[in-house]
């Protein structure tokens, strides 16, 4: 079956996302130089950059927002037709949902080009943007939800031809994560619909910071896991396949998405654990909640292992470990996922500390979270992202992929760069240095002589990264202009027991009613309670010029 409208609409998006994390990621590299006392931000005010903080907005924009959602939109909109054998019902619906992202993002991208926006992916009020920056904003939200309704759409096609039959693996997961935007997005569409947007037109006397935080964090985290889900997508569904084995537990595969579709959303607090206006017990609720995702946490690094194992196995291995070593690391998206894995595992620890109520005071808005993030949405996404795009790419334009050893390197470099750089800011939180600060001027005001090392390191780990990514950009660029052809297809793995999943494991219904109820307990009467009491006082701050 040939799904031409599907591959184009994945295309764009695709060239939209590497667009996006080419220039987004620039800044990375200038900001770990500036913690280590490289400033170039005075050079680079003669083509428009005005300070760190416009340089920071748009990284993070443009990784964490931008390069993922048009990733996983793409990336989708082939995992849900591919594997249900169906062509979109709406393709015009796709592709309206693709035009409504792009306007929306060329819309946001002028204010902050203009350093006009530089209020940092978090978009915290009372920093104050102009009206049309909330409004693309809201537009890439829209976007995504049409995208996520065509595939809804599709699904509900393919049911009604289909009755009493199980959605396939890789559908069913990537549907979930949908509906988990779907679901998550509500906060951040309040936030901005009924009080940023109205605030900046000046219909608004003020905004109340504390509602639009709570507001922003209900979408926040789960927003983490419409970033990991894609990537949980490829490693239970494709990369078995990739290294010659098979989904170890199917059964096992789906329950840790519906539990992760039932626990991603109702835990916001513990990003505010420090925040006045939310009383401790629904704080310790929120943090409760937040280990319970341990358990399909741990579901992943025991499946997605023992799939592993399965393919080193069929490769010959006999004794207790040499399976890692017959995994195929010579194959560049193989070994980005499973560095990628590896750096992750690192991410998910640390996590633990972020999320308990006390410990998480001593690293709290540190350099650590930057160290955090970036092993989890900075390398155990867009790591397995890129390692993606190794054989998507070839699969979209029918081109063999350019330079498999650079590609390769691609991946080992980033793992000492972030190994590096993450250490480093890891090291620089707990020795108290804030993150969002230009540490190499702070030194000087309140630093202490500790600080020297992890900031050096901080420094060399964003040079190599730079050197990682370059190679990955030669690697995309090259493949573009490949004459060999190749003819590769998605990678779909086989379960190892094909036994019949339990119908708990298919039925939407019981996950749903579960995940609006515990929304409801969680949220809900901290919710009112902000709302009853609403101060629209504050008036917008510009900080940054
Ligand atoms: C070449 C690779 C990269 C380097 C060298 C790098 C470096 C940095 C540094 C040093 C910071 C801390 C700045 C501060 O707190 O003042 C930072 C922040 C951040 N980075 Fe990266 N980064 C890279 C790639 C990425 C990627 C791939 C993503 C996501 C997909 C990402 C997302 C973020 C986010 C969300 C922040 C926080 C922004 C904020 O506090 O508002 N980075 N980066
Ligand atoms: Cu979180």
């Amino acid at each position: 079956m040939i799904l031409g409208a599907e591959r184009k609409i994945a295309s764009w998006h695709m060239l939209v996302a590497i667009v996006a994390l080419s220039i987004g990621t620039l800044f990375g590299p200038l900001q770990a130089l500036e913690h280590m006392g490289i400033n170039l931000y005075p050079a680079l005010q003669s083509v428009g950059l005005q300070s760190y903080y416009q340089g920071l907005t748009l990284h993070g924009v443009l990784n964490a927002l931008v390069w993922t959602t048009f990733f996983i939109t793409g990336f989708f909109t082939l995992t849900v037709t591919y594997t249900l054998k169906k062509a979109l019902v709406y393709p015009m619906l796709s592709w309206a949902a693709f035009i409504v992202m792009v306007v929306g993002l060329v819309m946001a991208a002028i204010p902050l080009l203009l350093n006009m926006a530089s209020v940092l992916y978090t978009l915290y009020p009372p920093m104050q943007a102009p009206w049309f920056y909330y409004l693309g904003l809201t537009l890439v939200v829209v976007g995504s939800w049409m995208s996520g309704w065509s595939l809804l759409l599709t699904w509900a096609a393919w049911r009604k031809e289909n009755k009493g039959a199980t959605t396939p693996f890789i559908a069913l997961g990537s549907l979930i994560t949908v509906v988990l935007w779907q679901i998550c997005t509500l906060g951040i569409a309040a936030e901005i619909l009924v009080m940023l947007l109205p605030w900046s037109l000046g219909l608004l006397p003020g905004v109340d910071a504390q509602l639009a935080r709570t507001l922003f964090w209900f979408t926040g985290h789960p927003l983490v896991y419409f970033w990991l889900l894609p990537a949980y997508v490829s490693w239970y569904g494709m990369l078995p396949k990739q290294a010659g084995g098979k989904l170890f537990s199917e059964p096992l595969a789906r329950l840790a998405f519906w539990l992760f579709l039932l626990l991603s959303t109702p835990l916001g607090f513990h990003h505010q654990y420090v925040d006045p206006g939310i009383s401790e017990g629904w704080k310790y609720l929120h943090a409760i909640l937040t280990f319970s995702v341990f358990f399909p946490s741990m579901l992943t690094a025991f499946t997605v292992t023992a799939s592993l194992e399965t393919a080193g196995r069929a490769r010959g291995a006999k004794g207790l470990l040499d399976w890692i070593l017959k995994l195929p690391w010579n194959e560049p998206s193989f070994t980005a996922q499973a560095v990628a894995m590896i750096i992750f595992a690192f991410g998910g620890i640390g996590g633990i500390i972020n999320a308990s109520y006390n410990v998480n005071l001593v690293i709290h808005n540190t350099a650590w979270v930057p160290g955090h993030l970036h092993l989890t949405v900075g390398t155990g996404v867009t790591l397995t992202f890129i390692g993606i795009l190794y054989w998507l790419l070839p699969h979209l334009t029918g081109k063999a992929l350019w330079g498999t050893g650079w590609a390769r390197a691609q991946s080992w470099l980033w793992l000492v760069g972030m190994g590096l750089m993450s250490n480093g800011l890891h090291r620089l939180g707990l020795l108290g240095a804030p993150r969002r600060t230009m540490l190499g001027v702070a030194t000087d005001n309140y630093g202490t002589p500790d600080w020297l090392f992890p900031r050096l390191e901080t420094g060399i780990g964003g040079t190599i990264l730079l050197v990682s990514f370059i190679c990955f950009l030669v690697v995309v660029v090259k493949t573009m202009m490949n004459k060999e052809t190749a003819k590769v297809e998605m990678p779909i793995a086989e379960a190892l027991q094909p036994e019949g999943i339990p119908a708990w494991l298919n039925n939407w219904q019981p996950w749903l009613v579960g995940t609006v109820v515990l929304i409801v307990i969680a949220y809900g009467p901290v919710l009112v309670s902000l709302i009853s009491q609403v101060q629209l006082v504050s008036p917008g701050f510009n900080v940054w010029k």
